[in-house]
């Protein structure tokens, strides 16, 4: 990769990172109040501010007004927005792309300006209109870096290879990587990547919360917003100290909240998450909530919810969302989200960006 910005954090500064806002302005806006963003602050956007989400122009623009106002706002690119290189190169692809997608940046800017693209559109007017209206947003999505440094941190947005020099990482690698916590990196620091929701990585408890892992010195942050029903945006916060630097986080979604109208105790037992793309299953066993399955792929065995398990027609099952068996323990004036409330003798809620089932009855 060739852009790498490095940036000097001055001790006891706290670092705040926020990945995958995909055009969701307001629960950005929202983020920055929840963590109480001041000037001191040294803001990392760590790619993906652009599509999926409906307000794609309006992240792009303030996070570029941020950067002005503000003397320690840094952004990196996701792949998202490195989609401005093929209409650079005006690839004829991108024509496809935005007929196919309605919530993207350069639709949103289209749609501006007045302008739909049609059977006759080519790309190289779409290049010529946008650029002439859009100069300085363009000019400012294409030199944003691949990559910052800090001394203690990588940040990337999607992960960097396993090479003596990070720095050689492939771009699109960085951009693009699937599930980087399941790999490895050498370069001596934490690297702090979005792009693959951490659900994806769950084991007992399904959570959108951030994963700190120690050994691998990776840290993934992508709550899932936009991507996934039940995610959040992540705000992960780094507070830099002259020994070990300490991690929180906050969160934010757009789930309506209920109170716990009573104690509720899940079985323990019940746990096991089951993700993407690793849905298929072999049910075992048939109880009155939940089925015993077996999944092929991790070779585990593992409770599913009744009603999300679907049959195909050749007779192959697999279970229709990541969620599995999990139960949550609930206490009573708790807010939590109810995210399912038509299953059979449990309720499907969220709590503090966990996952689970509790009884029938505990909340309304
Ligand atoms: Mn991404």
């Amino acid at each position: 990769m060739d852009k790498i910005k490095y940036v000097t954090v001055p001790e006891g500064a706290r670092i705040i990172v926020i990945s995958d806002i995909h055009g969701e302005l307001d629960l950005l806006q929202g983020l920055l109040e929840k963590v109480q963003f001041k000037e001191e602050d040294f803001l990392i956007i760590n790619g993906d501010l652009a599509e999926k989400g409906h307000n794609s122009t309006g992240v792009v623009r303030y996070v570029m007004d941020l950067e002005k106002r503000y003397p320690h706002v840094y952004v990196t690119e996701g792949n998202c927005e490195a989609i401005i290189d093929e209409l650079m190169r005006e690839n004829p692809k991108l024509l496809n792309y935005l007929r196919n997608r309605p919530n993207t940046l350069y639709n949103e800017w289209l749609t501006e300006i007045d302008y739909a693209v049609n059977e006759t559109t080519t790309v190289e007017y779409i290049k010529d209109l946008l650029t002439t209206h859009y100069a300085d947003e363009i000019e400012w999505l294409s030199q944003l870096p691949t990559a910052i440094e800090t001394e203690n941190y990588i940040f990337v947005h999607a992960g960097l290879e396993h090479i003596e020099d990070w720095k050689e990482t492939d771009r699109e690698k960085a951009l693009t990587l699937p599930a980087f916590m399941e790999h490895s990196h050498l370069a001596n620091k934490y690297v702090i990547v979005g792009h693959w929701p951490v659900i994806n990585y769950s084991r007992d408890v399904p959570t959108h919360n951030p994963i700190v892992e120690k050994e691998k010195k990776i840290i993934a942050t992508d709550g899932g917003n936009v991507i996934k029903s039940s995610g959040q945006l992540n705000a992960f916060l780094i507070k830099t100290t002259q020994s070990e630097d300490s991690f929180s986080y906050q969160s934010l979604d757009r789930l309506d909240k209920v109170k716990v109208e009573q104690d509720y105790e899940g079985d323990p037992t019940m746990v096991r998450a089951l993700h993407y793309p690793h849905y298929d299953v072999e049910p075992i066993r048939r109880e009155e909530h939940f089925t015993l399955c077996s999944q092929p792929d991790s070779g585990q065995m593992l409770y599913v919810k009744n009603e999300y398990i679907s049959e195909d027609e050749e007779g192959n099952f697999c279970s229709t969302s990541d969620i599995s068996c999990a139960h949550l323990n609930v206490r009573e004036g708790e807010e939590v989200s109810v995210l399912d409330n038509s299953c059979s003798g449990f309720t499907l809620i969220k709590k503090d960006g966990d996952i689970g089932w509790i009884k029938k009855g505990i909340v309304e």
